[in-house]
């Protein structure tokens, strides 16, 4: 079939109102979400285990094979591995053989109001693409393979065994103010020395590093890529580099390290997307010692769901516990580690899809994003129980917040959102502030959506909010930051991407303010395209003035930033 424009544009809206029977139709998704989730998943290249349906319509092998490619790198994030759906509608064939291949393809080629892209005329796909994809999504989903322990151990590697190591430190960095840069696109971290602003070292990795995170002592440095890879750093070494590596599943995106008194840098942990699971690691050498499933019930209907992602994870320090927030279940783990041999998980039902968050400043509460449900859950860590879920703006998107003592409501703890220009702060004080504890309390306006990460220091005046994804480069490439003495006055506008320097016209996009350990400076990633050139800029916290600039030709696609000491003590 030709696709004409006049034909479905009446057809996409026929389209949109059948696919419409779900509850999520009734929150569009924005544009701003919409490429934040679409992100290319590493289950591209795998082999999968695929069963026939003699009812859905022919396809080649090589017609399959591209739009498992395509699927894998442009729609699981939204529509899920297993296509049960999650941000987007599920697509299984018990729904899309009904709907037809001529059906699908409109709504493929032009999109839905619900937020589903116009792939065909956004010129993101041809015809033929849109037509092989019409026809895959009505094929039974194809499933990727379980990862456990045989899998996991194939992968570990303990490049220096722990008696082999330095015994004390071997260099003369200031460690405690190391940032550990990802570098997306090249699949490595740059180690910056955050006293001299040089490169320490560029550090070999999994695909996309999607974050970094510090053992209890602040010795070890811990990245996860994309593709479930784990590389453990050490920073003892005369140059640190990798000690120790394993591949957990096939796709991932959170990793932490055991915080409790007498447990400092004994465990690991990561959670995966797939195969929905998370994996307790020896702390020094990662190797694998305990794996458990996530599969089970959701938290509002009570129904199955077969691969219910882990996203945030953070260390307990009230407790030898993990706090494993289960993304499609809507429910956050506290998995007690003081026995892994007969390992107590509290579940505690939060709301749907959780996805990033961080802890309150006394390190009591920990603050997770149910982006979805528009709300923010606040788990005791103390009493191991749900304190409260907060209404906040649209889709939450913390990274891990901001704290920092209001002049009336005490100490708050805050989030900008991906869907709406607010920033909600929610008291978190219930012994002095009872009265604002766990409610929100103000909300700040800021430059727009697309925010993702705000943050601020205990030593620090300012609170700071990025809007990478925001539609509009002027708001994109710059940040808003308040006096948090004097939120009435709103924000100024810091021109970031300006300040960097760059000549080429990359996207520039500012993303992730981080502090150094002293609190006087902030540092962000003006993130570019692989083959254009990107740059992280400091400011001076108390003048709001360009400190300085780094440019390296290795620093590519830079994206989160992490500084040892305040990653190793929560501290934003
Ligand atoms: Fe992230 C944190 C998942 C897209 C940069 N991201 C997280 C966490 C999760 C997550 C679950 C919390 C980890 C934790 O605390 O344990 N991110 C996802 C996705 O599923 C998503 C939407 C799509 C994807 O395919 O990955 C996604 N994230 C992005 C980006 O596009 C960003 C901006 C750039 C990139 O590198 O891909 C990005 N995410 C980050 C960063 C953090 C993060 C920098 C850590 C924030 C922090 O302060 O701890």
């Amino acid at each position: 079939m030709t696709i004409r424009p006049t034909r479905l544009a009446v057809a996409a809206l026929l389209a949109a109102s059948a696919f419409g029977l779900h509850a999520q139709d009734k929150k569009p998704v924005t544009p701003a979400e919409m490429n934040y989730q679409a992100g290319a998943s590493p289950l591209a290249t795998e082999p999968m285990y695929q069963s026939t349906n003699p009812k859905a319509p022919p396809m080649t092998q090589a017609e399959f094979d591209l739009a498992r490619k395509t699927y894998f790198e442009r729609c699981a994030g939204c529509h899920g591995v297993l296509r049960k759906g999650a941000t987007g509608k599920p697509l299984t064939p018990d729904i899309t053989l009904g709907k037809g291949t001529d059906y699908l393809k409109v709504f493929i080629a032009y999109g839905s109001p619900a937020g589903m892209p116009n792939w065909l005329t956004s010129g993101e796909m041809d015809e033929k693409t849109v037509d092989i994809m019409a026809r895959y999504v009505q094929q039974d989903p194809p499933v990727p393979p379980e990862w456990g322990m045989e899998q996991m151990k194939s992968t570990w590697k303990v490049i220096v065994p722990p008696a082999q190591r330095p015994t004390k430190k071997m260099n003369n960095y200031n460690i405690d103010n190391i940032f550990s840069t990802t570098l997306r696109d090249t699949g490595e971290v740059a180690l910056i020395d955050g006293d001299t602003k040089k490169i320490i070292n560029i550090v070999k990795t999994g695909y996309a590093v999607h974050i970094s995170r510090v053992s209890a002592s602040g010795r070890y440095l811990f990245v996860i890529g994309r593709d479930a890879k784990i590389n453990m750093i050490d920073l003892w070494m005369e140059k640190p580099d990798n000690v120790a590596e394993v591949r957990v599943g096939l796709e991932a995106r959170s990793v932490d390290t055991s915080k409790y008194k007498g447990y400092e840098d004994k465990f690991a942990i990561a959670g995966s997307y797939w195969p929905p699971q998370y994996t307790i690691m020896k702390g020094d050498t990662l190797e694998p010692l305990k794996i458990v499933g996530t599969r089970g019930m959701t938290v509002d209907k009570q129904e199955y769901h077969p691969e219910p992602r882990v996203a945030s994870i953070v260390a307990s320090h009230y407790k030898p516990e993990f706090v494993v927030n289960v993304k499609e279940t809507g429910q956050t783990l506290l998995v007690d580690y003081s026995d892994i041999e007969a390992l107590k998980v509290t579940t505690i039902g939060t709301a749907r899809y959780l996805h990033d968050g961080g802890m309150d400043s006394t390190g009591r509460y920990f603050m997770v994003a149910a982006n979805q449900s528009n709300k923010i859950a606040a788990v005791d860590l103390k009493e191991g129980k749900l304190e409260a879920l907060i209404d906040v703006g649209k889709i939450p998107h913390p990274g891990r917040g901001a704290n920092f003592v209001h002049p009336t409501y005490g100490p708050v703890w805050s989030t900008g959102h991906l869907g709406d220009e607010t920033i909600s702060l929610i008291g978190t004080d219930p012994k002095k502030h009872k009265q604002y504890a766990f409610k929100k309390v103000a909300e700040l306006k800021g430059q727009g959506g697309g925010a993702l990460f705000i943050k601020s220091h205990p030593k620090s005046q300012h609170l700071y909010s990025d809007t990478p994804l925001n539609p509009d480069p002027k708001i994109s490439q710059s940040v808003a930051v308040y006096d948090i003495r004097n939120l009435d006055k709103g924000y100024v506008v810091l021109p970031i991407a300006e300040w960097a320097g760059l000549t080429d016209d990359g996207a520039k996009r500012v993303v992730q303010p981080e502090f150094n350990k002293a609190g006087d400076e902030v540092w962000f990633s003006v993130w570019s395209a692989k083959d254009k050139q990107s740059a992280i800029v400091v400011v001076d916290d108390k003048t709001l003035k360009l400190k300085t600039v780094i440019k390296d030709p290795k620093l590519i696609t830079p994206t989160g930033h992490f500084n040892v000491h305040n990653t190793q003590h929560d501290i934003y």
